[in-house]
């Protein structure tokens, strides 16, 4: 009977196991969101997003003008093409220093 009750046991620990596994698997897919902002000339679209923390925040460049990228985790010189990711940490503003108003506010939950 005992011998019947740790084996019942072991399989409900295994069990559990492989729930929390799935809990594990989905809160990494979870963090593997992104959103992706677009610079222009000169403002940043969207301007405003709410995402949860370990977003990746892509920055892509499409004007003309250089433009550079400042914010929580990111400290990018001007320049015109390519791209950028940072992983959202805190709520913050990320903007172009050159071009007053080109920015976006990203609030981290
Ligand atoms: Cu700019």
């Amino acid at each position: 009977m005992t011998r019947k009750l740790m084996l019942i046991a072991a399989v409900l620990t295994l069990a559990l196991g492989a729930v929390a596994g799935v809990a594990v698997a989905s809160g990494g897919a979870h963090s593997a969101a992104s959103k992706t902002f677009t610079l222009r000339d000169s403002y940043i679209s969207p301007n405003s997003v709410s995402v949860s923390r370990g977003t990746t925040l892509r920055f892509v460049w499409a004007g003309h003008l250089p433009h550079n990228l400042v914010g929580p985790g990111a400290n990018y010189g001007a320049r015109v093409r390519g791209s950028v990711s940072v992983r959202a940490s805190r709520s913050g503003t990320y903007m172009c220093t050159i071009h007053r108003g080109m920015a976006v506010s990203v609030r981290v939950h």
